[in-house]
């Protein structure tokens, strides 16, 4: 058994962390070798149900877990850590405006990213979850200069997950089948879900996905529609947003990232743009990305057509939108 790393989990007593947690501890993420201490961070009003959730850790009795240490401050949560999963976020409440919501983040994740610069190893890796994902991540790294802009990164693969359910449910096949999709830009509604390069597995034979779905009309409407609303569609029957898939997705995004993607497949993550495919420097932009020995790069060289750049162009301008608002907000 390896020496533990340190993990952060803010928004430790929300439902994404209870669904989260038990995986981490297991092994699932960082190897079945692998011993964890847990740094649970919320806010203090939270300490009481926190205060249950580690008696939850201790009776799973699981060897890999070194230790749990419950706290409402930023010095203890982020002292040390070698990971960092940002879940916790100030949820959009009746009547909030966009600006409202943002404005509220940016608070959080400025404090935040001052604390990740200050206490956490400089290798730390980053995972930022709370939404709005993308631009929560922006603010954070612009908070916390000295650590690596390659350690930044925020979930898409939520997204990415559900895009490839959607492929693998119309050609009713199995899921792990569906490669190389990918998301790119913002996770939201203007995300542009690709399939362009994707091939699917039917009838033993890997075949292009548009060849598979012979329905271009299906993918660029109906099939993008659905991804992109697909958490609007969880949250109205649910009542509650996505919680299950997206602790599995944090776990995906994790594992890959410690573990290496297999040669020739790429996954999607939100991570600070080098300018790649003309998006805009700094920006935190999902990507198809691949990663080898905890290196994470963009794939390049993918063609796109003329629907494709729109699609892109379109998110692209929401992210820049929100990240000026989210700038101007850290100011005022
Ligand atoms: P919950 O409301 O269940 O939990 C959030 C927790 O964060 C609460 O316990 C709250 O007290 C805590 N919190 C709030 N402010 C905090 C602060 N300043 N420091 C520490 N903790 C703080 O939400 P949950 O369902 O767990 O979702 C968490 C976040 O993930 C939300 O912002 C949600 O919108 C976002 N999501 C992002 C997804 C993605 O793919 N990027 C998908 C799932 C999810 O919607």
């Amino acid at each position: 058994i390896k020496d533990p790393i340190r993990i952060v989990i803010t928004g430790a007593a929300g439902q994404i962390a209870y669904s989260l947690i038990h995986q981490i501890c297991n092994g699932d993420v960082f190897g079945k070798d692998q011993s964890v201490i847990l740094h649970l961070l919320d806010i203090t009003p939270m300490m009481t149900m926190l205060q249950g959730l580690v008696m939850e850790i201790e009776d799973t009795s699981l060897p890999l877990v070194k230790g749990v240490v419950p706290t409402d401050s930023e010095e203890t949560a982020f002292k040390d850590v070698d990971v960092a999963l940002f879940v916790g976020a100030m949820p959009r409440k009746e009547g909030m405006e966009r600006k409202d919501l943002l404005s509220a983040n940016v608070k959080i994740f400025k404090s935040q990213g001052t604390a990740l610069e200050k206490f956490a190893k400089k290798s730390v890796k980053v995972l930022v979850v709370g939404n709005p994902a993308n631009t929560n991540c922006y603010i954070l790294a612009h908070y916390a200069p000295s650590i690596p802009r390659e350690s930044f990164t925020c979930l898409t693969r939520l997204d990415h997950n559900r895009a490839k359910a959607q492929i693998a449910t119309r050609l009713k096949v199995s899921p792990d089948t569906v490669k190389n999709i990918m998301i790119w830009g913002n996770h939201s509604s203007t995300q542009f879900p690709d399939v362009r390069s994707g091939t699917v597995t039917v009838n033993g034979k890997e075949t292009p996905i548009y060849e598979a779905v012979k329905d271009d009309n299906w993918i660029k409407n109906e099939f993008v529609s659905i991804v992109q609303k697909r958490g609007a569609a969880v949250i109205a029957a649910r009542k509650l947003s996505s919680a299950m898939s997206a602790a599995k997705a944090i776990c995906d995004h994790m594992r890959d990232w410690w573990q290496g993607t297999k040669d020739n497949e790429w996954v999607s993550m939100g991570v600070i743009s080098d300018g790649s495919y003309d998006i805009e420097k700094g920006l935190v932009f999902s990507y198809p990305v691949q990663i080898k020995d905890n290196k994470i790069s963009i794939v390049q060289g993918l063609k796109l057509d003329e629907w494709s750049r729109e699609m892109i162009e379109k998110t692209q301008k929401e992210l820049v939108e929100e990240k000026n608002d989210a700038l101007k907000a850290t100011s005022s």
